[in-house]
């Protein structure tokens, strides 16, 4: 343990305390909030499935070079960051992550083509997620899938989706850990549409056939994803948001909010206190929107503490799974998934070391003006001390000190790659 980080944490420890706050609750009840980290930051959102391009209208950009070309390269991508961050997480996969013979199509993906990374979540003792890949495939290029009003398109990636609930509840059983199957696709319209309903009734019905096998609840959690635009699907989505929210709530499975899924001023902190009025799981991908659904490596801004603070407020750690998605292959890919976990539990914390009942009181009183006050100036307190005690104590580099060891990871494998 540094010292200076534990001197640090004292003086950090009293000031909190005459607020009211106990800073090692806040880090007790820290260790039991997993992220689940997205894989496909690795390596562009390729996979190992096909040689297909991203589509779906999705796009990563940037040359960065070291990506990982393989499952192994991928692995250790992961491991190495995995170790530059604080607590126990989960990892969460693509299908195109599958490890196949090549001659397997998505639709016949099996929960063998997943024992290896069974294998590395109990090496690395981290939880699994799953999600369906309904996009760089033959069978997508159309823009449709699942809500194709062609039969057999849509038939092939009802096949898909199946499976993957299937591997997912693997990824629980297996680990003890339940697995959310996070199920997006990418339908919709260029241009306005003539007919909005048909689409949504199609997809509604093929989800319902996807769901229709029962699985155990306590290994596997169905969730759906909403989103209002992408590229070349700019005036119409078949899973906008009010269709999934009511497709979630209506069967009782979870609603995923991507923060990059919504109108540009749009944020979907205020939308978690909503949605679990109607639901009793919900997904999150946290990612940052620039103008667009840009998938920017996620920062410590506003909305990311409004996210963490909506959930860590209301109590709602338990009932809201929270994955990262973006996708930027412009920088170090291992600092991209370290800077962007490494923030989403910082403002955890951050959120958990507010003196929750003052300022409850304070609102329940009409005592807005103290409301405010506390507000403001708690963001002076000597947060980061708490922080780096936190990471410290969690044996992963404080403050940059993580940098150096990416830097050199580059230098002795990503570089020869
Ligand atoms: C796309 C969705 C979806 C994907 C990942 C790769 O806009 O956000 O979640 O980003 O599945
Ligand atoms: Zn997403």
């Amino acid at each position: 343990m540094n010292k200076n980080t534990q001197e640090n944490y004292k003086i950090a420890r009293a000031i909190y305390a005459e607020a009211g706050v106990d800073t090692n609750a806040a880090l007790e009840k820290l260790r039991t909030i997993p992220v689940s980290i997205h894989c496909w930051q690795g390596d562009d959102v390729k996979g190992f499935m096909s040689g297909e391009e991203l589509t779906g209208g999705i796009q990563t950009t940037g040359n960065y070079p070291g990506r990982a070309r393989c499952v192994s390269e991928l692995r250790q991508d992961i491991s190495k960051a995995l170790s530059l961050i604080p607590g126990k997480h989960k990892l969460s996969l693509h299908a195109i992550y599958a490890e196949t013979d090549g001659k397997t199509d998505i639709n016949e993906l099996e929960p063998r083509h997943f024992s290896g990374w069974v294998d590395y979540a109990k090496e690395e003792n981290i939880g699994l997620d799953f999600n369906p890949t309904c996009f760089s495939h033959p069978m997508a290029a159309s823009g449709f899938t699942i809500s194709s009003a062609d039969k057999a398109v849509r038939d092939f990636w009802i096949e898909h989706c199946k499976r993957s609930r299937r591997i997912s509840e693997y990824f629980g059983r297996s680990l003890g850990i339940k697995s959310v199957n996070n199920l997006w696709f990418p339908d919709g319209y260029k241009d306005i549409p003539y007919d909005r309903m048909a689409p949504r009734i199609r997809m509604a019905e093929a989800l319902d056939e996807v769901i229709s096998e029962k699985l155990d609840p306590k290994y596997h959690l169905d969730a759906l994803e909403s989103k209002l635009f992408g590229i070349g699907v700019e005036s119409y989505t078949v899973a906008s948001n009010e269709f999934a929210l009511g497709y979630a709530a209506s069967r009782n499975i979870a609603y995923t909010l991507d923060s990059g899924h919504f109108h540009p001023t749009e944020v979907i902190s205020d939308k978690i206190s909503s949605v679990l009025m109607y639901t009793d799981e919900l997904n999150l991908h946290v990612s940052r929107p620039v103008r667009w659904d840009s998938d920017h490596v996620v920062i410590y801004d506003d909305e990311l503490n409004a996210v963490a603070s909506a959930i860590v407020r209301d109590g709602l750690t338990d009932r809201t799974h929270i994955g990262l998605d973006y996708f930027d292959a412009s920088i170090n890919r291992i600092a991209a998934w370290v800077i962007g976990t490494r923030n989403m539990i910082k403002a955890l914390l951050r959120s958990l070391l507010e003196p929750a009942e003052k300022l409850r009181n304070a609102e329940l009183d009409g005592d807005y003006t103290s409301r405010l006050a506390i507000t403001e100036e708690l963001k002076s307190y000597p947060f980061g001390a708490v922080w780096d005690h936190y990471c410290d104590l969690m044996g992963v580099p404080v403050r940059d000190k993580w940098l150096s060891e990416v830097k050199d990871y580059e230098k002795e494998v990503l570089s020869k790659r």
